[in-house]
């Protein structure tokens, strides 16, 4: 078998690269481990930048993301029992939007289906090789035949235990890492939305966040032991935990509901630099991990593949290599830039076991500071919007 892009994963990034190259007139072949039905229900993110839904609309796949997504001119900070708002809006002129990852990948597999693309799932034994030849391949079996895709570019959109990274010799690749001592559990809840808006809580007990999936389905976290285990947690328990660190002294309380789901994930922060080898080419979650906090990874990942797109445009109509050349230090700008933030974030909100009184303390003053400075208040709205990104 024989294409121009071979792309191993169907997540956002590997489906979106796929759509948008179709759309520039090349081809490709995605290679997915998981079955349709998976990736289509699996639950991860939920706020998306206005670059990525500008991205998606922009590229004929936002028409039920225009629908259904709930957009967002602020949230909530909530600490010390009172609620501060971050005007989002207000201060950058521009708004997130609320619309489940699950949801965006209906939308690519639907439009890559809809194009007759080429997306093999429940692929096994994936494997690469030839990246420092122009003539690359990828080995894989799927409904127990052995195949092998040959292409020109190798693309690794196989997220964070995926098999691409190692394919990049050991003595050119850097490995940043930073694993925080806590985790997020997750839970999925049928009741109506407890605000407009999301809210995050520092509290003593635990960093919580109440999002929304929908009017009837809410997504909430707080902050958990990693190796912890949700059989531990009754709905009682859940209930009391969110109350506890969340309801505000004004009265403002979560609206409880039907718990359906509970999981656990763990957290850290992980850059792999170089992105590149020879034509082995990585993006998302295969290159970098940022913690929840910040809501960056997915608009990581969309960021990543607008600019892999451009420079695989620039090298089929151009034949021009310079893009392609500069994609890890382009890209890396803004991940660095979503590290920092997403990092900041999530020292500020969470429960930092084994520091000082004092520095509990800097956590308050600083959330302080960025409900009442109009600079500070600027600085994290701009990160959270994605406006501040180069
Ligand atoms: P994915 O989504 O992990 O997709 C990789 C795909 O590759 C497949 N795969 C393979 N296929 C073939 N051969 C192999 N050898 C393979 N190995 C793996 C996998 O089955 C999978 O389908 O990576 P991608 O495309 O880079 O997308 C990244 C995003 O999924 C991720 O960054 C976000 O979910 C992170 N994230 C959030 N990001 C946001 O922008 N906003 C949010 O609000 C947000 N909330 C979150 C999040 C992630 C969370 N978890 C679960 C870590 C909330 C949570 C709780
Ligand atoms: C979510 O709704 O899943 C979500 C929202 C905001 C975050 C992380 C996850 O920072």
């Amino acid at each position: 078998m024989r294409t121009q892009v071979g792309i191993i994963g169907a997540g956002p990034a590997g489906l979106l690269l796929s759509h948008l190259l179709h759309r520039q007139g090349i081809e490709s072949v995605v290679l997915e481990t998981r079955g349709r039905d998976q990736i289509e229900s699996t639950i991860r993110a939920g706020v998306l930048e206005q670059n990525t839904t500008d991205l998606l609309i922009e590229a004929g796949v936002g028409e039920r993301m225009k629908a259904e997504g709930a957009v967002h001119h602020g949230f909530e900070l909530a600490f010390e029992g009172k609620r501060r708002r971050i005007d989002l809006t207000a201060l950058t002129g521009h708004s997130i939007t609320v619309y489940a990852q699950h949801e965006v990948l209906k939308d690519l597999v639907a439009a890559r289906v809809a194009a007759n693309g080429s997306v093999f799932f429940n692929v096994s034994n994936t494997s690469i090789s030839g990246i420092d030849t122009d003539t690359p391949s990828i080995r894989f079996t799927h409904d127990g035949a052995e195949q092998t895709l040959h292409c020109d570019f190798v693309i690794g959109c196989d997220g964070s235990q995926g098999i691409s990274r190692a394919s990049i010799p050991a003595a050119r690749r850097r490995d940043y890492e930073c694993v925080f001592p806590f985790g997020w559990f997750g839970i999925l809840v049928e009741a109506p939305p407890t605000s407009d808006e999301l809210i995050y809580a520092r509290h003593e007990r635990g960093f919580a966040l109440v999002s929304t999936r929908s009017p009837t389905v809410q997504r909430m976290y707080f902050q958990c032991d990693p190796k912890d285990s949700t059989e531990n947690w009754s709905d009682d328990r859940i209930w009391s935990e969110l109350h506890a660190r969340v309801d505000s002294a004004d009265g403002a309380t979560v609206t409880e509901g039907r718990i359906f789901q509970k999981n656990i994930v763990a957290m850290r922060s992980y850059v792999s630099s170089t992105m590149q080898h020879g034509r082995l080419f990585l993006a998302g979650d295969a290159a970098h991990i940022v913690p929840p906090t910040g809501a960056k990874g997915l608009n990581l990942a969309v960021s990543d593949i607008r600019i892999l797109a451009k420079a695989l445009r620039a090298f089929y109509a151009e034949n021009r290599t310079d893009l392609l050349d500069a994609y890890t230090d382009t890209a890396l700008k803004r991940i660095w830039r979503a590290e920092h933030f997403s990092y900041w974030m999530t020292r500020l909100m969470h429960r930092l076991d084994g520091v000082s009184e004092f520095e509990q303390r800097l956590q308050v003053a600083e959330l302080e500071h960025v409900t009442t400075s109009h600079a500070a208040a600027l600085a994290m709205a701009e990160n959270y919007v994605g406006t501040s990104a180069v």
